[in-house]
């Protein structure tokens, strides 16, 4: 394939190509073990979306913000205009919203899987009440997570569960406008460590299917066992036309929240192949929502984000070069080695100079992360929010 034909390529996907920003990683967030504090961190909403601001004028390609209801909307609707507001101060609009459902004391032995209708009843209040909130902040995306689940056997009555998960959701899901999406994450263990509510891709496959026709289902990479095919999962549920997005993140072990293609590039390579192929096989653009979701603990989080879109552009080039045609001549044939340098060769391509042409081409700094780098941002941040960082907590200590 010529060169030239590579760059239009490349250009063309990357000039449709967006990726939303995660608010909550912009703030420090602890492990088990405790917080380690960054004194850039963002603090407040409005801080938080300075900083997905600052990645998307560097970016180019970071339009929106996912939110989390009670972690940035303190004070539920109300404020929730001047949110949005200030999100467009800073060249962002929010985005997906995410129900918190998991925090609250009452979510002890779940939310909309709990024994206890007046908890169930609660969750499906805010879940609600994130429609709403959605609305009210012109975005058309719910993303729900659940942390619902149990530690011990027999201790849950898992059918009963899956039940009111169903109805739960279908109640939701009855809310929504047509244009409006609700994306169902997976997750196979963590926080609960013997049976999560909604562990894989069948289970959120299924409650998504049942619960209506706004409902997907929303592929956190992060969210496997080790060695599972991922890009499997992407290639049926693409096929079952019910892939609604990704949280993108790495892992090495469990839910690490690494960088993107940190641990395995080739995995997200793979991915992206899959979507790609999918797309020109059918002639067809699927409404996919790629987010971000990852909170770093020791990088600094505004260059993790400026690393991670950087990542996620350049294996989006490389799936694009994919010789489709002499793909699909070698599959048909059978041609095991020829299909396979159909993947290698696209890898092994550095498409970094096509990227940097279009950042170019786009008014964008060439090398974002150097640019920000030396822009003073981190030296103004720090004036402004150290001492804020410094009053909060980083340890389980018990204070007397
Ligand atoms: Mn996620």
């Amino acid at each position: 394939m010529p060169s030239d034909l590579f760059g239009e390529k490349v250009s063309k996907a990357l000039d449709e190509l967006t990726i939303e920003l995660p608010s909550w990683g912009f703030a420090n967030t602890g492990t088990r073990f405790g917080k380690f504090i960054q004194l850039t961190a963002a603090t407040t909403i409005e801080e938080k979306l300075m900083d997905a601001g600052e990645v998307h004028r560097l970016m180019g390609c970071c339009p929106s913000v996912a939110v989390h209801a009670a972690w940035d909307f303190p004070d539920g609707l109300r404020g929730a205009e001047f949110i949005a507001s200030i999100a467009e101060k800073n060249g962002v609009r929010i985005g997906s919203v995410n129900p918190t459902l998991f925090e609250d004391q009452m979510y002890k032995y779940g939310s909309i899987g709990n024994p206890d209708p007046d908890v169930r009843a609660a969750a499906l209040d805010h879940m609600y009440e994130s429609v709403d909130l959605a609305r009210r902040v012109g975005s058309r995306e719910l993303v729900l997570w659940f942390a619902d689940g149990s530690n011990y056997p027999g201790t849950a009555n898992i059918r009963r569960r899956k039940e009111w998960f169903e109805s739960s959701l279908q109640q939701v899901c009855s809310r929504l406008n047509s244009d409006e999406r609700m994306l169902v994450e997976y997750k196979p263990f963590e926080p609960a460590f013997y049976h999560t509510d909604i562990a894989d891709w069948g289970m959120a496959l299924t409650l998504a299917r049942k619960a209506g026709p706004q409902a997907r289902v929303l592929v956190d990479t992060g969210h496997h066992y080790p060695s599972q095919n991922i890009e499997q999962i992407v290639a049926w549920l693409l096929s079952e036309e019910m892939l609604g997005g990704f949280h993108f993140n790495d892992r090495r072990y469990a839910d690490d929240d690494l960088t993107v293609g940190s641990i395995d590039p080739y995995q997200l390579f793979r991915i992206f192949h899959e979507i790609y192929f999918c797309r020109w096989e059918t002639a067809s653009t699927p409404r996919i929502s790629y987010m971000v979701d990852q909170s770093h603990n020791l990088k600094n989080k505004i260059e993790a984000m400026l690393q991670t879109v950087s990542t996620v552009q350049e294996t989006v080039a490389k799936a694009v070069i994919v010789d489709h045609e002499r793909l699909a001549r070698a599959q048909e044939k059978c041609d095991i080695i020829e299909a396979e340098e159909c993947l290698r060769d696209a890898y092994a391509t550095d498409v970094r100079p096509l990227i940097r042409e279009w950042r170019q081409n786009h008014g964008l700094p060439g090398d974002p992360l150097t640019t920000f780098r030396e822009s003073g941002y981190l030296e103004a941040a720090e004036l402004e929010r150290a001492e804020k960082n410094r009053e909060s907590t980083s340890s389980y200590v018990s204070k007397t």
